[in-house]
């Protein structure tokens, strides 16, 4: 052979060893790369020499699978299925009362040196989730001697929400497109289908809402239903069941009827007919999550119904079925219209209420409150994690343990709409633990919205916890390769709320890039203080809502121009010469009379409420002194700074790792960074130049002066930021 042939396969194989394996991020959390300590590799081959899964389901035959690519790729060598009398790792079906329809027991028993490791459930599901469960233990590098483990998921309805369009834009997406291509359906199944489906049972996903809750009606046409159709069956060996949104006035515009009102026979009949038609391509088919009466989308009220009116009859459609309905409570007072330049004046319309009576805050709660034990058996009442929207830090919705009579379910939202969109990492965890785990006290000490969502506490058979996607056609899956992190955190939460976040972090770290002490250690450490360093940047010590018009993309505390008072920054923080925030004690809106009185006395005075709180419950003087000694002003600015500290801090962590990550996922990350970082000091200079124009206070010298002017950070335009 010449040199120059030698030269080129070289190079030939180099290109195509560099192509395989160049970390994209595709792989997420279920990359089964080989162990890379010889020592427990060795221990791992020794136990696991073959598997033993019975039957041939399709679920049994995807567990089969998995556990083939799984295993092989773990322990270096092709996995030998066996029988029960000879494998090593046994899964079996039982009948045990304690594990349920999804729950699964595993452990390892040893006698004479022999180590046998057994999986049991009473369906294939359950076995299903034990099986990634087992394949978890060996990504992280578990011990396998004597354990053993009953799991079994507190909420049952564990399901993510798409804001995606059928056009393929997906709304607040920072990851691409929509992964569902409508035009191809249901003919081509993507690749993509089956591993979506893979990520979301290794965490117990069970259920995905296809399509934006700002609803088109064509999704139940029986084009598209068809198309739903392949989805499902692509779907349900993973024992994941699909669901829609419904748009409120489908028989309307799909269904030639001239109302959509629901007490109307005629469109109740619709309604009926609709659903026989999607439970016969789709026996499995989960129901519908609808918004109704809130931006624009069409609603019960329109035929001065109540929600429940709405609901009910759609839950009569599904009902004999076994479908649900999630009716959501992101509502708005249909009364507040307009806004003045005066935040205090905005309700000029003729049924005009005060605007105390009208904080957005109190909204939902004031709609629905009043229904309560009116709905159906088969309706959850989906509501927001806090009483606005999805901003960096709320206090809980007051919806939580006022609602008794109903199911509540929790909607959480994945992908950063406000918290950095698709450039800042930021680990969710922290945020979605504050909220499960903050005592409503609506039945005594201990009445935490955790239990109040898992349907405990008020004793309730249905529950569920949703999360906005934050999923596109992003290589990566999720854009910001940590937004996978947060993908991870829903299952977890939704399976065990009591996991800590600690663990997540720790289990997607382990799984996504490395076991190495170190490395786990500081990038869970990083982890857990981003969410933190994310609201110091942003909207410390309770500001809230304060970012940029449509895109919500930056800051825009200045913003007061829009048709609703209530979605307008200057409303939110309320920013005078006197001081800053929204009075929401009995001197001002009394938002915090929805609250339990305990509840009610840990906020409503200013001099002990929680500093993280403060802003949202109270107009505070920029001079009052906080428990740091300094004055409110002086609190605000180096909270901001700390902000953009805490970000610099995450980028040092990360530069240390250069050698430990793939270059491909490394420099993702460090260049996303090095844009937060940016983004931080934006918010950061434009906030504190806006506020100053109230406070008329230095910024401390210690801080770094902003390095532009208030006109310059004004001035900034960004129509085509994504997601809008
Ligand atoms: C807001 C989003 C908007 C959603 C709405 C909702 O800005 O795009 O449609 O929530 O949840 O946060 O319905």
């Amino acid at each position: 052979m010449t040199r120059q042939l030698i030269l080129a396969i070289t190079l030939i194989v180099l290109l195509f060893t560099t192509r395989l394996f160049a970390e994209d991020g595709y792989r997420l959390w279920l990359r089964y790369d080989k162990i890379d300590n010889p020592a427990l590799l060795i221990q791992y081959k020794k136990i696991i020499q073959s598997v033993s899964v019975k039957g041939n389901s399709p679920t049994i035959n995807v567990i089969r699978q998995e556990l083939k690519n799984g295993l092989t790729g773990l322990l270096g060598d092709e996995i030998k299925f066996a029988d029960t009398e000879t494998a090593s790792v046994i899964f079996i079906k039982v009948t045990s009362p304690t594990l349920g329809a999804e729950g699964f027991s595993i452990g390892s028993n040893t006698v004479s040196g022999k180590t046998t490791i057994i999986i049991k459930a009473n369906t294939d599901k359950g076995l299903l989730y034990g099986c990634f469960y087992f394949l978890r233990l060996l990504q992280m590098q578990q011990s396998l001697d004597n354990f053993s483990i009953i799991s079994a998921p507190e909420i049952k309805l564990r399901l993510l929400d798409h804001w995606d369009n059928l056009n393929r834009s997906v709304e607040r997406g920072y990851a691409g497109i929509s992964i569902w291509n409508w035009h191809t359906l249901p003919d081509y199944i993507d690749q993509r289908y089956i591993d979506y489906a893979r990520a979301n049972a290794s965490i117990g996903i069970n259920g995905t809402v296809l399509t934006n809750v700002n609803a088109n009606a064509l999704v139940l046409t029986s084009m598209y239903l068809n198309k739903v159709a392949a989805l499902a069956n692509t779907f349900r060996p993973y024992g994941i069941k699909v669901y829609l949104t419904a748009r409120f006035s489908s028989p309307i515009e799909i269904g030639g009827l001239k109302t959509a009102d629901p007490i109307d026979p005629s469109v109740q009949q619709w309604w009926k007919v609709k659903a026989k038609e999607i439970y016969k391509l789709i026996p499995d088919f989960g129901g519908f999550l609808v918004k109704a009466n809130s931006e624009g989308q069409p609603g019960p009220q329109n035929y001065n119904r109540t929600h429940a009116d709405g609901a009910n009859m759609l839950a009569d459609a599904v009902a004999p079925y076994g479908g649900i309905i999630m009716w959501r409570a992101f509502v708005y007072d249909v009364r507040v219209q307009k806004a003045t330049e005066d935040y205090g004046a905005d309700v000029v319309d003729k049924n005009a209420v005060p605007i105390a009576s009208a904080d957005r805050f109190k909204q939902a709660y004031e709609q629905f409150k009043p229904l309560d034990g009116q709905f159906r058996k088969n309706v959850l009442v989906q509501v927001k994690n806090g009483p606005i929207d999805f901003q960096p830090r709320e206090p809980f919705s007051p919806l939580f343990g006022a609602m008794q009579q109903t199911p509540l379910m929790m909607e959480f939202q994945l992908t950063q709409e406000y918290l950095g969109q698709g450039t800042n990492l930021v680990f969710e965890a922290p945020l979605f633990k504050e909220v499960l785990n903050t005592d409503t006290y609506t039945k005594g000490k201990g009445s935490v919205v955790a239990k109040i969502v898992d349907g405990s506490l008020y004793t309730h058979d249905i529950s569920g916890m949703a999360a906005v996607s934050n999923i596109g056609n992003d290589r990566n899956w999720t854009g910001n390769l940590f937004g996978q992190a947060n993908w991870y955190t829903l299952g977890r939460l939704a399976w065990n709320g009591n996991i800590s976040s600690e663990q997540i972090a720790d289990e997607w770290i382990r799984q996504t890039f490395s076991n190495s002490k170190i490395f786990v250690d500081d990038i869970k450490e990083l982890m857990l203080n981003s969410r933190e360093a994310m609201v110091n940047y942003m909207t410390p010590l309770g500001l809230h809502h304060i970012m940029a018009n449509g895109h919500h993309y930056g800051p825009a505390p200045w913003s007061d121009n829009l048709p609703r008072a209530d979605w307008n920054p200057v409303y939110y923080h309320r920013a005078d010469a006197a001081g800053i925030g929204f009075d929401r004690t009995a001197t001002g809106s009394n938002a915090l009379a929805q609250y339990a009185p305990e509840v009610r006395r840990l906020y409503e005075n200013v001099n002990t409420c929680d500093e993280k709180f403060l802003l949202w419950f109270h107009h505070v003087s920029w001079t009052h002194k906080m428990r740091s000694g300094r004055t409110l002003w002086d609190e605000l600015c180096n909270k901001y700074n700390d902000g953009v500290l805490g970000v610099r801090k995450m980028q040092n962590t990360w530069n240390k790792f250069e050698n430990m990550v793939d270059k491909e996922r490394f420099e993702q990350v460090k260049m996303l960074l090095s844009i937060q970082e940016k983004e931080a000091v934006w918010w950061r200079n434009a906030c504190l130049l806006y506020f100053q124009t109230f406070s008329k206070m230095e910024i401390p010298t210690a801080i770094e002066k902003p390095d532009r002017t208030l006109e310059y950070y004004k001035s900034l335009k960004f129509p085509y930021a994504p997601g809008n």
